[in-house]
């Protein structure tokens, strides 16, 4: 269900990710912006401003590992469902995460990618990244069912 535009668009964006760097800033837009998402978070310790969340080395390695999974989704585009589907039983039975989340993730990811590639991040190229988004919060939701 993807055009070969679309395609080009998610996997040429995807190249120019440093996964370390851009996961760690968007888990940190995530637990700043939406403070309530710290509370999963609580052996990674303080996390409640942005100069302690900036400088968490949990956080970081957390931020790779979750855009490590999105890359392995990137590679599997004609199957992210399958891809995700351990991932997704994961958060819904032993990390209980409210699947709202996804979207939040989504979007701050979204919000990284865009600041990143300033102009070269073309209405049409935000359209193709809003619908894998929404495939991926669809595949990670699918434990929820
Ligand atoms: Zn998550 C974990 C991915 C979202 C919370 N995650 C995780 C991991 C991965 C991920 C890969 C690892 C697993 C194992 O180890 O096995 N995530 C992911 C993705 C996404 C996510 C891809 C989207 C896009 N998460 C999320 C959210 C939240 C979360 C939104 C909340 C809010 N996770 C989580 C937790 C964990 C995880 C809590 C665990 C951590 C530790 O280390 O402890």
């Amino acid at each position: 269900h993807w055009t070969a535009e679309e395609k080009a668009a998610i996997t040429s964006v995807w190249q120019k990710v440093n996964l370390e760097q851009d996961g760690h800033e968007a888990l940190t837009r995530l637990l700043v912006v939406y403070p309530w998402t710290q509370r999963y978070f609580s052996s990674f310790g303080n996390l409640t401003n942005v100069t302690a969340v900036a400088g968490n080395a949990k956080v970081r390695a957390h931020g790779k590992k979750v855009l490590s999974a999105v890359g392995d989704a990137i590679t599997h585009l004609d199957n992210v469902k399958g891809t995700l589907h351990d991932l997704s039983e994961i958060h819904a039975f032993k990390l209980h995460v409210d699947p709202e989340n996804f979207k939040r993730l989504g979007e701050v990811l979204v919000i990284v990618l865009a600041s990143k590639l300033g102009s070269a991040f073309t209405p049409q190229i935000q359209g193709a990244w809003e619908k894998f988004v929404a495939v991926l919060v669809d595949a990670l939701s699918q434990g929820y069912n």
